[in-house]
């Protein structure tokens, strides 16, 4: 069985976003609405520009799924783009004057072309509806798990929210979050939020900002730090920048860790038995600095990642370049765009940082079928609460 891995493919203005997904088992119930309601929470948030009006987004299943359940086949999700026009040189017209900050100098030129489209069309974060949808489906499966991600905004520019979650309070945050214009668990901090983007509409500028997600109930030992390419953090970091705009990513308490000691960085642990149903198996902290990980591993604490995201690159005021056909000084291209498009990536963010959990998952508990993967997470379980299943090393020694 191989690991579980999602591939996408689609222009902007193409017909249509392709999603493949292999490696999931056989018999998981695929929870389409609740696939189609990330798609629409990606599509909201202040500051969206014209084209959200234009599309719905929706998946179609084409491949791999039979009455509403995989069948371990390669699946293919569809997402048609209402605003396709990619052949229509009236409607998509040659950009030559290429836009700092996004991929059109440097696409140009890797494809010797002078013509930015070829390459903005695919870079563009249309791509990120793709990855919702393949984080979305892979939700499904650790939701038979009780696993749960909640993504919201932690800042816009200056806007930021000092709200902390937890197993507790989530549930609760996320209702204020998706009763938020810009998906932020924090009323007083939403309007501001709104504002500084009003503003940026009226300077003709853009915003970026930070993002967090949180995901809940995954046992502990999930990744592995045998090899760095299985540590979970380092697969999470690697997911996070692959999202469109991203500058940084950070576990936990991420870049702070670097101004405080030691004691004030690592988590305490201490035994509850009381709470040994629980995926940390009684093992609690009271503070989750490490965001969740130590080694590369789930430690059963709440997995945290937050990711940075740089202001949109269409600028309607421009932003000084060069025509790539003459080499004159030129302002850049202006294509119509999103004024701030930060709640959205918080959805993204949520989306891919839970199907990196999944793919963890399933590497630890993996199967051909949803039976044999609940068999294993069952005897996993079983086993780890036994710990230790030998006698201790120093009792034998001591005989
Ligand atoms: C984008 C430019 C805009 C955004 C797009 C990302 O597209 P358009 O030129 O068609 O208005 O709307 O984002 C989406 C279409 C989306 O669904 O998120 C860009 O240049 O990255």
């Amino acid at each position: 069985m191989p690991s579980l891995h999602y591939q996408t493919a689609g222009e902007s203005h193409g017909p249509a976003l392709v999603i493949t997904v292999t490696g999931l088992p056989a018999g998981l119930d695929i929870d389409v609405e609740f696939i189609n309601s990330e798609l629409a929470r990606r599509q909201g948030g202040y500051g969206r520009g014209g084209r959200q009006r234009i599309e719905q987004d929706t998946v179609e299943f084409l491949t791999g799924v039979r009455r509403g359940r995989t069948i371990a086949a390669p699946l293919t999700m569809v997402i048609r783009n209402n605003d396709s026009r990619l052949d229509d040189l009236q409607k998509t017209p040659p950009v030559y004057r290429p836009r700092p900050g996004h991929a059109d100098l440097a696409g140009s030129v890797k494809w010797l072309t002078t013509d930015c489209r070829e390459t903005l069309e695919r870079a563009s974060a249309r791509e990120t509806a793709s990855r919702v949808a393949a984080g979305a489906l892979a939700r499904c499966l650790l939701r038979e798990f009780n696993i749960e991600a909640f993504g919201f905004v932690r800042s816009i520019l200056d806007a930021q929210t000092s709200v902390s979650v937890t197993e507790s309070n989530w549930q609760d945050l996320k209702k204020i979050r998706d009763a938020s214009e810009t998906y932020c668990p924090d009323e007083g901090v939403t309007t501001r939020q709104c504002e500084i983007i009003r503003q940026a509409k009226i300077d003709k500028d853009t915003v970026g900002g930070l993002v967090e997600a949180h995901v809940f109930g995954c046992p502990i030992g999930l990744g592995s730090s045998m090899d760095w390419t299985t540590k979970l953090d380092a697969r999470l970091a690697y997911a996070v920048m692959g999202i469109q705009a991203f500058k940084a990513v950070e576990i936990g308490l991420g870049k702070e860790c670097a101004s405080l000691p030691g004691h004030k960085v690592h988590d305490p642990i201490r035994f509850d038995a009381s709470k040994r149903a629980k995926p940390n198996l009684g093992f609690e902290r009271d503070t989750n600095n490490a965001g969740g990980t130590e080694g590369g591993m789930t430690n059963g604490m709440p997995v945290v990642v937050r990711g940075t995201m740089k202001p949109i690159a269409t600028l309607l005021r421009g932003m000084p370049s060069v025509d790539l056909n003459t080499k004159e000084n030129q302002m850049s291209s202006y294509e119509r765009s999103d004024v701030c498009a930060v709640s959205a990536a918080s959805v993204v963010l949520e989306n891919v940082a839970a199907f990196e959990v999944a793919r963890v998952f399933t590497e630890k508990f993996s199967g051909d079928s949803m039976t044999e993967v609940r068999a294993q997470y069952d005897a996993y379980m079983r086993f780890a609460r036994m710990l230790p299943l030998e006698p201790p090393v120093a009792a034998i020694a001591n005989k």
